[in-house]
This record gives structure tokens, C-alpha cells and sequence, in this order.
């Protein structure tokens, strides 16, 4: 891959030296800032927020505007799909996502992938909106959730503790569970092919809930749909790079990254930084990962992390981020801080 390009995102992602580490963070538009909080009162459904392209074109905008991050990533969300596949979905202030659960294969007669594209279309109308807004030096990113991790929301009906509907199905009708799987596969294949067509530069998978299963179960419903959809992005646009981001996923990250073909990994805030140097860094580009806690804390917690990851990831291709979403307590100036500390010439 070669990107020599003005975005200092699409360079590391390419294994090019920049002087600086670049930086987005999961979750930079949220519910942390004021001007998020402003227009999520004045629209009271998210879901509207995601389907109304100037709107969510704004939202994507806001934490670039006032942090400078290298990339904008697409304000939209991974449930997104379940909803135009016809899945009934809600968000609820404080419960979070619920969907009309699916008990089984004789469920998927509800879903329809035809016109999922067309569904989608506001969400492609903000990437297109987007890329007109961003400067010479700013990278937009697509995303999508990974099959598995957007599975466990449409099986279990929104977040899980220990995940047993969704992991009874998947290993007691292994055959069924393929029927889902394959069509989230596709889909999100091509979802994540029209968002590059819109004009997205960089696509993240998030499998949030990766690190649940065992290793037999990790290949057939990570790693194997996670490669189908690489190589079929690949196919289509061979340069657009991908971003794997398998949460969780402990020493499997090793498998993960030599058997799906992604460009780059997400490493979440558990992975030791000598072991994604040593053992990951070879075959993927390292984005991560700052526990959010961290970044709530601020003060010299903070520093001393950023300045032990720089110091760390030094001679590898490594994009700043953290290693899960950032959390809505967070205090906006902790992130003004961080700006500070990776715009810093020498690590400290
Ligand atoms: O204002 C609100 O109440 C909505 C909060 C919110 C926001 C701002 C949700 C609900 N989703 C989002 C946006 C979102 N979600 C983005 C936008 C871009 C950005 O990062 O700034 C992205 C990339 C996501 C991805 C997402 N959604 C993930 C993967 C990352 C992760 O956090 O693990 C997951 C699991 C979701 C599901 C989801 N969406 C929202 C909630 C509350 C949840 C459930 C989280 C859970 O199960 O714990």
C-alpha cells in the first residue's frame, strides 16, 4: 500500500514514519461534549440523529473542530444495520439498545437484506456530506460492527452479561447460526464497499464482543467472516485500508491478525505494548490503546501513560487511540490535555 498523502493517518496506515503519532478516539462524538448534549436534547432519537445527514455530518464534525484528531469517524452506529435488515430497534436513556430479539432460524424470515443499501442511504448521504467538509489533513473513516459482535445485539436483544442465547445458538445449530452469519457477512461487506464509494478513506471493524468466545468458536465466527469481508473489500478497492478491532481478544490477537488480513488492529486497553510490538507489529498496524479511564482521570496518570506508549511504540507503524470508546463523564479539557501531550516533539 502506498499513501504519501497529506493525511498523516492514511501514512501510518500505509507503514510510513510520521513525526508524529496521529490520533482519533472511539467515541469522539458522545455524549462528553456539550455540543453533542445540545443538538441529542433538541432531537429526542438517536436513531433520527443517525438517519439525518446534516445533522450527523455536524456530529462527526464537532470533536474534530475543537481537538484537531487526524481522522473524523462517521457518526452513525454498528445497530444500524440490524435496522435495515427490519429488525425493530430502540435506544433507551439508560438501558441502551433493545431489538426485537430473534429466538432462532425460524426468526430470519424477518429480516430482508434486499434493500438494505437503499435503507442506508442517509447514512452514505453524511459520508459524502463529510468528506466535503473535512480539511487537506483529516482522514474520514467508515465503520461497521463485525458480524459476530452485531449478532449478540440481534439474538440476545440488546447488551449481554454472559452472552447465552446468542453462544446457544451458535454452538448447538451451527448450521442456522451460518444462516444469520452469512447474511451480516454480506451485508456488511457491502455497507462498508458504499461507504468507501461515499467517500470514506479507512473502514474499522468493531467486534466489541470478541474476547467472549473460545478459539474454535473465535476462527469460525471472528476470523472467518472478518476475512471474507477484508477480501471481498479488497477486491473492490484494493487501497482502502482496514482497521480489525477485535476487543478482548487476549492472545487470539495473534490469529486474528495473521489469518484475517486486516492493515491494522485495534488493541484494546488489556494488551501488553511489548507484546503488540513484538508479536503484532510486524503484520498490522497498532491502534490503541489508552484505557478511556485514563483520559477520565487526567493529571499526571494521563502523562506518564501517553509518554510510556510513545516511548513504547516508537519504532512502529502506530496510530493513537484508546483501547474502548470514551466514557461520557469524561472532562473535555482531559482531551484538550492529550492533544497537547501527542502534539509534544519529543515524547517527554
Ligand atoms: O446519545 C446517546 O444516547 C447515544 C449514545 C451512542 C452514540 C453517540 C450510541 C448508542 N452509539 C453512538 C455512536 C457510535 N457508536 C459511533 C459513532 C462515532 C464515534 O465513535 O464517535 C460508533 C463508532 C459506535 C459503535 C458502537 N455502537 C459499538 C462498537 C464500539 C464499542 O463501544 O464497543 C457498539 C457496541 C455500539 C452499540 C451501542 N450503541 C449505543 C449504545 C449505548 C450501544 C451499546 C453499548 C453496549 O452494549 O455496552
Amino acid at each position: 500500500m502506498t499513501a504519501s498523502s497529506t493525511k498523516p493517518l492514511l501514512n501510518v496506515l500505509a507503514r510510513e514514519k510520521t513525526p508524529l503519532p496521529p490520533w482519533w478516539l472511539m467515541r469522539q462524538a458522545g455524549r462528553y461534549l456539550p455540543e453533542y448534549r445540545a443538538v441529542r436534547n433538541r432531537i429526542g432519537s438517536f436513531l433520527e440523529l443517525c438517519l439525518s445527514p446534516v445533522l450527523a455530518a455536524e456530529l462527526t464534525m464537532q470533536p474534530v473542530r475543537r481537538y484537531g484528531m487526524d481522522a473524523a469517524i462517521l457518526f452513525s452506529d454498528i445497530l444500524i444495520l440490524p435496522y435495515a435488515l427490519g429488525q425493530a430497534l430502540e435506544y433507551r436513556d439508560g438501558t441502551g439498545p433493545v431489538l426485537e430479539a430473534l429466538a432462532g432460524p425460524g426468526d430470519l424470515g424477518r429480516l430482508n437484506a434486499v434493500d438494505v443499501l437503499s435503507r442506508l442511504a442517509p447514512v452514505l448521504e453524511t459520508v459524502e456530506r463529510v468528506r466535503g467538509m473535512l480539511g487537506p489533513r483529516t482522514a474520514l473513516i467508515g465503520f461497521a460492527g463485525a458480524p459476530w459482535t452485531v449478532a449478540t445485539y440481534m439474538v440476545e436483544g440488546g447488551t449481554s452479561r454472559d452472552f447465552h442465547r446468542v453462544k446457544s445458538w451458535a454452538y448447538g445449530d451451527p448450521l442456522g447460526f451460518a444462516r444469520l452469519m452469512e447474511m451480516l457477512t454480506e451485508a456488511t461487506g457491502e455497507l462498508l464497499a458504499a461507504q468507501v464509494a461515499a467517500g470514506a478513506e479507512a473502514v474499522q471493524l468493531f467486534d466489541s464482543w470478541a474476547g467472549v468466545l473460545p478459539e474454535t468458536y473465535f476462527v469460525r465466527w471472528v476470523i472467518r467472516p472478518t476475512a471474507r469481508i477484508v477480501a471481498f473489500l479488497k477486491d473492490r478497492y484494493p487501497r482502502c485500508p482496514v482497521i480489525g478491532f477485535p476487543r478482548a481478544a487476549g492472545v487470539l490477537y495473534e490469529r486474528y491478525v495473521t489469518e484475517t488480513g486486516v492493515d491494522a488492529v485495534g488493541l484494546d486497553p488489556t494488551v501488553p505494548l511489548g507484546f503488540a510490538v513484538a508479536r503484532l507489529g510486524g503484520r498490522a498496524v497498532l491502534q490503541g490503546n489508552l484505557d478511556p479511564v485514563l483520559l477520565l482521570v487526567g493529571g499526571s496518570s494521563l502523562e506518564a501513560a501517553v509518554v510510556e506508549m510513545r516511548h513504547s511504540f516508537a519504532a512502529t507503524p502506530w496510530i493513537f487511540n484508546l483501547g474502548h470508546g470514551v466514557l461520557p463523564e469524561t472532562p473535555v479539557e482531559n482531551v484538550a490535555t492529550l492533544a497537547r501531550l501527542l502534539a509534544a516533539p519529543e515524547p517527554g
